[in-house]
């Protein structure tokens, strides 16, 4: 084992020093730290462990705690993830908790502005409002609104607090705009939620594959994972579908840029090359999986000709690629918002699990599909049930699973709404423009910046009529428009537990006391079921519990004989353990690498946690639907019909718009934005562009440009770089908070994109939509975008030594 001391080199080298293995070997750990200022281990007081938030990955690591303050971070060698690594974000963005404008009282709106308040008015004001709303329009008139970053114990005590306490089904999390589709495709194929496949696939594959996933920039740690594969013997070769160059396709073998919006048609064209080639794995398919005809018939359609016209890639190109594919002996791919945020979103991404079933390639070390999550507790929204979902993955129409969960709660079955799919996000904005929804609940996350269409998202929170209460760490574009704004203890001030993308719980302990008043979510919602006294069937207490610890052991109880079965944990065991990857129970006690490792998939008519949806219309089937489709929980080959996006570049709008991440910012930039050498690696909005494009608009490197969408516009300074012709790329991470200057509403990416989502898992269209750009003002100087990454300059990887920095001289 290696220790390496990293100051701020991490910006410029995001993926630190290598350390090679070759297949079937085991990542050698390598543990990173970061202390702040000229601190060394011999100043801290004590390490607290805990795992990464700013992703999806789960980097397991310590904070260093001096004087009561967070002083720093280092990586947790012992771990099955990370092995010690940490990226830049982990290893400066703990700084953001200690930033001076946190949250630190509640806030009560008066004569239109907020005014400081205590606890039991702020409380008693929401309470109140619930209340009158329940009286009146009754439980249908409330909403939820959560996040993909709050622990498990508290979207489990939101679940049972929303669903089986008041009644609402508007219940949702910010997993919709994130990871909808990931759990949507995973049902449609295997019958229920849960990654298939581990990290650990990695180190066994011999062909990995990355559709629309940046993971370079987005999950820093497993890219290192991989680029150590590639550095050392028998290395896997690489597959990228991404319309933009950068880390990623640099690595790879075969990189294939789509047009934005026609990942199906190519998927349909690999498909059909891979079927006509004969490599597919007959005997697996036999024996696991169903609807391989109507599969065949599909993708009939999509000769690589015909795919080649759709997507405009190559026809040699797919067929390269699916030669790739199909002589994979150990394949794992990935999938993630290239695919995920589209109109075809979640029939394209179940074609790369209808890869991997044609193949026979799950549930095998270096076989595995990972439809990736994106925020740190993602995994968690969805299985207790705090985005549409019921807890422990169990469907809400089937009336067995229904009347057990409200058995698990002891309440009557029919307090738990159950009668039509749950309510997404994009509806409840709809039914709070129209009135019917009354009051809306949000926690941990910021829709005046992320949701799509963002002149109609503040019209609609703005109004007078809707009682909005916001419950986040710093003040926001939406605590703005709040009636009660409640501060919020954050990951460091608070226990709980998460679980990455690949199904590992992490313990996160208390290490530093929140500041002021802010409070744990979890004692916020205890809190108000207690002055609600919601009661079970027994007339005592629904949500009876004290603390996390407490919360945790009811989960356990919820999610036992599920999928996610989590009764084998506990904090002592991940405390002392690290990482274990559930289902762990008493007969798996060590938790459970792989799912479906003979074909056993959790997709019986009585199991499934969903009877699926017409991918193509986005209806729910019924259980006769399901049955006839699957009758003996097979893997289902699930297909629909490519149509092309809605929204396409025409001679007004000639460009095709998408939006996307770079590797220093995490989203509205609340917590990175925040953090000195984050900030200053990627502080200010910027727009990319081809060097034809740019040629044919008159712009020039670092020019002031306007992007316009039917939307709205948007303006920034000009980044030339190697993306697709034809295609303008946005990062979404700049609102508002920080640039007063730019208060007319022309810097975030979502003045731009289209109210609009993929029928099936209802996930907003961020990645495709019509723009047209035009010149403001030469300027003189590069944009002041990332050079290490997917924004750097034109001509690219050649070029990488005269851009050694992060950033472009300004
Ligand atoms: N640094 C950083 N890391 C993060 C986050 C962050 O904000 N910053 N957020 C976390 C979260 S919540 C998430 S969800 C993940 C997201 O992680 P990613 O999905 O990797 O990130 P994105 O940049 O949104 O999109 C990935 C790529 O999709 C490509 N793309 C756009 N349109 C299309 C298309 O039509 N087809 C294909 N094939 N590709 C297309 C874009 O060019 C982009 O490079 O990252 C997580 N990690
Ligand atoms: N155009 C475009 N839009 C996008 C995307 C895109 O690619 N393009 N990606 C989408 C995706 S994948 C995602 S995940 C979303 C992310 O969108 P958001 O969720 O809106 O983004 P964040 O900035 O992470 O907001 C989280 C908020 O929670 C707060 N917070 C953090 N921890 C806690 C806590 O413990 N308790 C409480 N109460 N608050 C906390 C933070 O301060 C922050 O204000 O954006 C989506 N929007
Ligand atoms: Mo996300």
């Amino acid at each position: 084992m290696t220790t390496e001391r990293v100051p701020a080199g991490r910006i410029a080298d995001p993926w630190g020093r290598r350390t090679p293995f070759g297949r079937g070997g085991s990542w050698p750990a390598r543990v990173d730290h970061h202390l702040a200022g000229d601190a060394g281990s011999n100043d801290v007081d004590r390490w607290v462990q805990t795992a990464s938030n700013l992703h999806s990955n789960g980097d397991a690591m310590e904070l260093a705690v001096r004087n009561g303050r967070l002083v720093g971070v280092r990586g947790m060698a012992r771990d099955r993830v990370n092995r010690g690594r940490l990226d830049p974000k982990d290893l400066y963005g703990w700084q953001a908790i200690g930033s001076p404008d946190r949250l630190t009282s509640p806030l009560i709106r008066k004569d239109g502005s907020l005014r400081e308040a205590d606890w039991d008015s702020a409380m008693t004001r929401v309470t109140e409002r619930t209340h009158a709303l329940l009286d009146g329009p009754g439980p249908s008139s409330i909403g939820f609104y959560t996040s993909g970053q709050l622990f498990l114990e508290e979207y489990y005590a939101l679940a049972v607090l929303a669903r089986g306490g008041l009644g609402t089904k508007h219940l949702d999390g910010n997993t919709r705009l994130c990871t909808a589709t990931a759990g949507e495709a995973l049902k449609e194929s295997f019958g229920c939620d849960g990654q298939p496949g581990s990290y650990t696939d990695i180190d066994h594959a011999d062909t990995i594959a990355l559709f629309g996933h940046n993971m370079a920039e987005t999950q820093g740690v497993l890219w290192s994972r991989v680029l150590d594969r590639l550095a050392g013997p028998e290395p896997p070769v690489l597959l990228c579908v991404d319309p933009r160059p950068g880390p990623v396709s640099d690595a790879a073998t075969v990189h294939l840029q789509p047009k934005p919006g026609t990942n199906l048609a190519l998927m349909n064209g690999l498909l059909h090359e891979v079927i006509a080639n004969g490599c597919i794995d007959q005997s697996y398919i036999e024996a696991h999986v169903a609807g391989f005809d109507r599969l065949e018939q599909q993708v009939t359609l999509f000769p690589a000709e015909a795919a080649a016209a759709a997507t405009g890639v190559p026809a040699e190109q797919i067929r390269t690629a699916a030669r790739l594919l199909g002589q994979a002996e150990r394949l794992l791919s990935t999938v993630l918002q290239g695919f995920y945020q589209s109109h075809q979103a979640t029939a394209a991404a179940v074609q790369v699990n209808n890869l991997h079933l044609i193949r026979g390639m799950l549930g095998r070390p270096g076989c595995g599909v990972l439809q990736m999550n994106g925020q740190p507790t993602a995994q968690n929204t969805r299985e207790c049930g705090a985005d549409g979902d019921l807890p422990g993955f169990r469907n809400w129409a089937n009336p067995r699973h229904v009347e057990e969960l409200a058995r698990v709660w002891n309440v009557p079955a029919d307090r738990i709404p159950h009668d039509g799919p749950p309510t997404h996000v994009m509806q409840m904005i709809r039914l709070a423009e129209e009135g019917s929804l009354r009051m809306l609940w949000i926690s941990g996350t910021n829709p005046a910046v992320s949701l799509p269409e963002l002149e109609r998202v503040r019209a609609v929170l703005g109004q007078e009529r809707l009682f909005l209460v916001v419950q986040d760490l710093f003040p926001t574009e939406t605590t703005e428009l709040a009636d009660v704004v409640l501060p919020a203890a954050g990951w460091g001030e608070k226990n709980g537990t998460f679980t990455n993308a690949d199904r590992t719980v992490h313990l996160s302990l208390q290490a530093v006391e929140p500041p002021g008043e802010a409070r744990p979510d979890l004692d916020v919602f205890l809190d108000f079921a207690r002055r609600m006294d919601l009661r079970d069937g027994s007339d005592a207490p629904l949500l009876p519990w004290h603390g996390p610890e407490e919360v945790f052991e009811a989960w356990k109880a919820c999610s036992r004989g599920r999928p996610c079965d989590y009764s084998g944990l506990s904090y002592a065991l991940l405390r002392e353990r690290g990482g274990i990857q559930w289902p762990c129970t008493s007969g798996h006690p060590d938790g459970t690498e792989r799912l479906y490792t003979r074909g056993d998939f959790r997709s019986r008519p009585e199991d499934c946690e969903t009877y699926g949806r017409d991918l193509l219309t986005g209806n729910p089937l019924d259980e006769e639907a399901y049955r006839s489709l699957n009758p003996d929980g097979k893997a289902v080959l699930r297909t629909a019909p490519y149509v092309p996006p809605p929204e396409q570049p025409d001679a007004e709008y000639p460009l095709w718009l998408i939006t996307g991440r770079t590797l220093y910012q995490f989203h509205t930039r609340t917590r990175t934005g925040r953090v000195p050498e984050l900030r200053s690696a990627a502080p200010d909005m910027w727009i990319e562009l081809s060097e034809p494009d740019a040629a044919e608009a008159g712009i020039g490197e670092g020019d002031l440009a306007e992007v316009a969408t039917r939307r709205g516009t948007v303006r920034a300074r000009v980044r030339i770089t190697g993306i697709r012709e034809g295609v303008v790329f946005l990062p979404f991470h700049y609102g508002y908070w920080d640039a007063p200057e730019a208060a007319g509403h022309h810097r975030a990416a979502n003045e731009l994109t289209p109210t609009s989502w993929d029928p099936a898992s209802k996930q907003p269209l961020f990645k495709t939509g019509a723009a047209r750009i035009t010149l403001v003002a030469r300027t003189s100087g590069p944009a002041s975008a990332p050079t290490t990454t997917a924004s750097r300059p034109e001509p690219g990887p050649d070029a990488k030594d005269d851009h050694t920095t992060a950033t472009g001289p300004s």
